[in-house]
């Protein structure tokens, strides 16, 4: 049944595979249903779009075996990930239609109330977890959602569909990659249209079939006739078979063709037309039809009743959905949708009592308390299992956790969080280390457009917290240097801390932890050895958007937050002999950030230096600066100055990166803020 890669998919004649499996009448015959229910709703949608009643619509018209096909293999708690051309997945799991419809008007009642378009959304207790825009995205979720299964004994499998041009894309080859190594149950559905967009597969890879790559990832993989339906679900079935006996992932690659055009608005000039004619004649719908009328299931009459029958009950779906009313809402009720109530209990914190712990021992302590106190945590990021991470934090964790919890990652910034995803889903409560904070960038996508989004558009927190040693001071280059808040502040749905001291360093991670969302969080690298203080032993959080008054004075307020804090109160030291009494704010959580206790300091110094080590232009730093202006105008008796690291990168020599640094600069900053 399978044909190996290399292979051609046949062409004389285009009949349907006999399954190897007990199909009885009944079930082929309510398989037909499945694959002819998205391509009725298709031409609906067709009409609806040349009468303006639907904006935009990316068919999938030619293509619903695949889909159909793994719906029908795989059991009802296996999940799927879809794609824009994947309308049989979420008819197939038997969504509700009248929702469903709403949803691809953008009418209220939708699955996403109109905050999303067509397929990007999920329903968890359908097993279907739909996309982002941003091509092979939801692959790694894929592999955090197979981990999940794996952790927890389940039998599930997880099927993800990529198109023939995302394969492309980096993602795909970490999901990939990664699905290969943890040995994950993952069945990859590559959809090969033969088009991504305009761009044919000769312009978008250069091996004979995608199929050919899963050599090179060390795991299974089959070209198949992706218009055959019943070749479809034997593939797939064998495949979960293969995952489920703990043989690990496959990737198949589902030769099919787009009969439409990219999507409806851009034409379909660039495909020759012998392909649409060749391709016709291998209609998946027809053909099952066909072989259901030859094996005596249906008469051409009966195929005739189902299809009324259906259309029947779409025109009646979408006049209803039609007279649905435009979603209404007010920016209040949006704005509270974005994060998920927070967890952490708003009590007053612990004294700052305890043994003297260094930072980075603080971390390793509320990551140890957090591992201990709940078993859904798993740890995820680059040699932190054995080696104890580069800057030992999680030294001594594998021998107490296992490696099941504690786990290296290849090198893939971009799919361990995707993954993590995917665990947050299951109920996990997973933690990303970046090795260093630089190299958030390669994971820059999942962070702001999956993870932070997710809460909003579909309703599903995904709670997990992210480590990023930042910063410089080390002599480390332009490339283990770099402070990145300020990419991060901007993004509504994601929360941000950045804490100082020891103290604030474990209750705030555990407080990451508990919050029920996803949560940043910056450890600067050089307070990791060289700052001391008490830190109570045992649970404790520090509610996330509260500020502290570091050091309290009445002539002027340094607001601050990581190593600045510190410069901030060396500082302080030094002018309390020349008469200047500073007030020293750490902020500890950046998003959100603490308005009132940064407006009563001002409120009792009239002056604000605002302080960070990150490049000046577009940093948070203006963000703080311009928030105070606009709300404590009256209370200023100067304008609110800002200070931060040159607009160069991180230079490696230490001499060129005091040039950088802002702390050289501080003591003049105060005093033209004091003097003013
Ligand atoms: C990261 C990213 N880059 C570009 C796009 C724009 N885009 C949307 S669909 C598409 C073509 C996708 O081709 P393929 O993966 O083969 O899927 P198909 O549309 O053929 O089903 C492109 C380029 C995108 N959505 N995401």
């Amino acid at each position: 049944m399978f044909r190996s890669p290399g292979s051609d998919t046949p062409t004389a004649e285009y009949p349907i595979t006999p399954s190897a499996h007990d199909l009885t009448p009944d079930r082929l015959r309510s398989m037909y249903r499945t694959i002819l229910l998205p391509r009725l709703i298709e031409e609906k949608m067709l009409i609806l779009l040349r009468q303006g009643k639907l904006s935009k619509w990316f068919s999938g018209i030619g293509q619903e075996a695949v889909a159909a096909g793994v719906v029908e293999a795989l059991e009802a708690d296996d999940y799927i990930l879809p794609m824009h051309r994947n309308l049989g997945v979420f008819t197939g799991r038997g969504l509700d239609l009248s929702t469903l419809f709403r949803q691809l008007l953008g009418k209220a009642g939708g699955y996403t109330g109109g905050r999303e378009r067509s397929f990007h959304f999920g329903v968890l207790s359908h097993h279907v977890v739909g996309m982002i825009s941003h091509l092979a995205a939801m692959m790694p979720v894929a592999d955090g959602l197979a981990l999940a299964a794996q952790l927890k004994g389940t039998r599930q499998v997880v099927a993800t569909f990529v198109g023939d041009g995302a394969t492309s894309e980096g993602d795909f080859h970490e999901a990939a990659n990664l699905a290969a190594v943890w040995n994950l149950p993952v069945i990859i559905v590559v959809e090969n249209n033969h088009y991504g967009l305009s761009t044919p597969t000769s312009e978008q890879y250069a091996c004979t079939d995608l199929a050919e790559r899963a050599v090179g990832y060390g795991m299974y993989g089959a070209v198949v006739d992706g218009n055959d339906y019943l070749a479809v679900y034997e593939a797939v079935r064998a495949a979960a078979d293969r995952a489920r006996r703990g043989d690990g992932p496959s990737l198949l690659e589902f030769k099919t063709f787009r009969m439409r055009g990219h999507e409806e608005a851009s034409g379909m000039d660039y495909v020759p037309k012998e392909l649409f004619d060749e391709w016709g004649k291998k209609d998946p719908v027809l053909r099952f039809e066909g072989f259901l009328i030859e094996q005596g299931l249906f008469t051409s009459e009966s195929a005739r009743d189902v299809r009324t029958e259906l259309k029947q009950q779409i025109d009646a779906l979408v006049d209803d959905a039609l007279a649905a009313p435009e979603p209404d809402s007010t920016s209040e009720r949006e704005l509270a949708d974005v994060y998920a109530p927070s967890a952490v209990p708003d009590a007053s914190e612990p004294q700052r009592e305890g043994p003297e712990r260094r930072y980075v021992d603080a971390i390793s302590d509320g990551l140890r308390d957090a591992m201990r106190r709940n078993g859904r945590v798993i740890l995820m990021g680059q040699d932190v299992a054995e080696y104890g991470g580069v800057f030992k934090v999680t030294e001594g964790f594998v021998e107490e956790f296992g490696k099941a919890r504690i786990r290296n990652t290849p090198i893939i910034e971009s799919a361990a969080v995707g993954a993590a995803i995917g665990l947050a889903l299951e109920g996990f409560r997973p933690i990303v280390e970046m090795q260093f904070g630089d190299f958030i960038t390669c994971a820059f996508n999942q962070i702001v457009n999956n993870v932070a989004k997710t809460k909003y558009r579909w309703n599903e927190p995904v709670p997990m917290l992210i480590r990023a040693p930042v910063g410089g001071g080390t002599g480390a280059g332009p490339f283990h240097s770099q402070n990145v808040e300020a990419w991060f502040t901007h993004v509504a749905g994601l929360k941000v801390v950045a804490p100082a001291t020891p103290y604030d360093a474990k209750g705030l991670l555990l407080a990451a932890l508990e919050d029920g969302n996803p949560v940043l969080y910056l450890e600067h690298k050089l307070l990791y050895r060289s700052v001391k203080g008490p830190v109570p032993e045992g649970y404790y959080t520090i509610p996330i958007g509260r500020a502290r008054v570091a050091r309290a004075g009445r002539d002027a307020t340094i607001v601050t937050y990581g190593v600045g804090v510190v410069w901030a109160l060396e500082v302080a030291e030094r002018l309390a002999t020349d008469g200047h009494e500073l007030e020293v704010i750490d902020l500890r959580s950046l998003l959100p950030w603490d308005r009132e206790t940064v407006f009563e300091s001002v409120r009792r110094t009239s002056r604000v230096l605002v302080l960070h080590e990150a490049p000046l232009t577009g940093g948070f730093g203006g963000e703080l600066a311009s928030t105070i202006g606009e709300e404590m105008f009256d209370n200023l008796d100067a304008p609110v100055m800002r200070l931060g690291g040159a607009d160069i990168p991180v230079p490696f020599s230490k001499a060129l990166e005091e040039i950088y640094m802002p702390k050289r600069r501080l003591v003049d900053a105060v005093r033209r803020l004091v003097e003013y």
